[in-house]
């Protein structure tokens, strides 16, 4: 369990993200999957992470310093990116995500992990390009089918097979989460533990 949450900055450029030592996890997907409510859930913390129902409601990078009862890692960073694809917002703002993003998975040396949020309901091709740009980064992967309070248990391997078909979910770790009934959050911190103590 996070025992606290904090923000620490919302970042727009590289010299400003925080410098203290201690490693983070990103999260990453479509606009208006569920990455800041993946956070809040994480952290218990409704309103910690901006929640929009609009995409492109993330514009800056965002982190939250966590503390866990672990002794290896008792605090680390969750980082909450702007989505892709879909956000209301001009293609001027899109490009200058993308160096923000590019910059940041170029500089963040603690970086030891990625989770990549996935509506499984939604067509994945965007998420398939995504998943082969982070391969060059030969990052840990957590791939996160969320909003599953909305996906009956029965439709889940159908989605799950047609998913495949177009993302490489190959040796990720996979698990389906929802924001809103907590549904995965035990199972996503365990693995979000086990990224986070992996040996370099
Ligand atoms: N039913 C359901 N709705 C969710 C879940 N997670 C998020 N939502 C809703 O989806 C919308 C987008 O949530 P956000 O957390 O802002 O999504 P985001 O990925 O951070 O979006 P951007 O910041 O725009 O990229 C909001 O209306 C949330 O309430 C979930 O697990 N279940
Ligand atoms: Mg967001």
């Amino acid at each position: 369990m996070i025992q606290t949450a904090e923000f620490i900055r919302s970042c727009t450029a590289a010299e400003q993200f925080p410098r203290e030592r201690i490693p983070e996890i990103a999260f990453v997907g479509r606009s208006n999957v569920g990455k800041s409510s993946a956070i809040n859930a994480l952290a218990n913390r409704h309103g910690l992470a901006k929640v929009g129902k609009v995409p492109g409601k993330t514009q800056t990078i965002n982190f939250f310093k966590v503390a866990i009862n672990d002794p290896v890692v008792p605090f680390f960073y969750l980082v909450d990116l702007p989505g892709y694809g879909y956000a209301k917002v001009p293609k001027s703002v899109k490009e200058r995500w993308r160096t923000m993003i590019e910059e940041y998975f170029s500089t963040r040396e603690l970086l030891k992990g990625v989770v990549v949020l996935l509506d499984l309901r939604a067509n994945q091709s965007l998420d398939a390009r995504l998943l082969q740009w982070l391969a060059t980064w030969s990052l840990p992967i957590v791939l996160v089918a969320t909003k599953a309070d909305k996906i009956g248990r029965s439709q889940r391997p159908a989605l799950l097979r047609r998913a495949r078909e177009t993302v490489d979910i190959g040796a990720s770790a996979f698990l389906w989460f929802s924001a809103r009934t907590h549904e995965g959050k035990r199972e996503l911190l365990k693995t979000i533990k086990n990224v986070l103590i992996r040996p370099a």
